[in-house]
């Protein structure tokens, strides 16, 4: 099972996951969710062996008689037996998840896009990059305001790597379906990911750290289209196009070009808005 991991994600779906949300929408994901399946596999062979033991002894050796058991003390070839089995199950553990947890964390010398993920209080900033680093320059953005949830567009089957950095407090980058999110600092810390989406579509992002009076209001999206829409997207934002135009060029028209999954905290929130009654519709 540890093998396939078609297996793995066949045996998951039979069981909810086993609390994730799926497999995810990342190469990095799946792999992090193929050793949470197989973990929770080994952790409920083991369990089953366990409750057998304990059930046959409850049933084998009750209570017959008032005669007292036979009191055995230290029988080494079963104390060596519980000492040397968990600390293998915890080392196998512990290295299937360290080559897991390297995967994850593994920076590329050359992605194929970089995204400077700027948070503050209470918003998101995508920047596109030139390069990698504080120093490469911005070619375009795309920003949220008090009345439209910002949206990263991002293209499908390229190494994407996200530099985070924040004005003020601790956030936190976090979707879902990636599986994974990092905390985003302010100051000098610059933490730095990077995903290969395998998965076109549109999925929530939210921040994860408790930043402030309206950290639940922090929503993104990030919408992975196809390599060829994601460099006319860049193209059009790049001659002065907004967000929703860029978006429109690329086929998502009327409400499809504002956020779609962030319920129940919609964009276009003029009317129920946090802190501007009345503010303007978003253009
Ligand atoms: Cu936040």
């Amino acid at each position: 099972m540890l093998l396939s991991g078609c297996s793995l994600e066949s045996v998951g779906k039979a069981f909810g996951h086993f609390g994730w949300p799926g497999p995810g929408i990342s190469l990095q994901a799946h792999k992090m969710y193929d050793l949470w399946i197989a973990s929770t596999i080994a952790a409920l062979v083991v369990g089953i062996f366990v409750w057998g033991l304990i059930f046959w002894c409850i049933i084998r050796y009750r209570k017959r008689g008032d005669e007292l058991p036979v009191q055995t003390r230290f029988n080494m070839p079963m104390e060596v037996l519980y000492t040397v089995t968990p600390i293998l199950v915890v080392a196998v553990l512990f290295y299937y998840t360290a080559i897991v947890q390297t995967d994850v964390d593994k920076l590329s010398k050359n992605p194929d896009q970089v995204v400077e993920v700027v948070a503050f209080k209470w918003q998101w900033q995508f920047n596109y990059r030139d390069g990698i680093g504080p120093d490469a320059g911005t070619v375009a953005s795309t920003v949220g305001s008090a009345d439209v949830i910002p949206l990263l567009v991002v293209p499908v089957g390229q190494k994407i790597r996200f530099e985070e950095t924040a004005r003020d407090v601790i956030h936190s980058f976090w979707v879902p379906e990636l599986l994974f999110k990092r905390d985003v600092f302010p100051g000098n810390v610059r933490n730095v990911f990077e995903v290969t989406l395998d998965k076109e579509g549109r999925y929530v992002g939210r921040c994860a750290e408790l930043c402030g009076t309206y950290h639940a209001y922090m929503q993104f999206e990030m919408v992975v289209v196809s390599a060829d829409k994601f460099t006319t997207f860049l193209d059009t934002k790049k001659r002065g196009s907004t967000t929703q135009q860029a978006m429109e060029a690329i086929g998502f028209t009327g409400a499809q070009a504002y956020a779609t999954t962030t319920a129940p905290l919609e964009t276009r929130r003029q009317g129920s808005n946090w802190y501007q009654p009345n503010t303007a519709a978003a253009k």
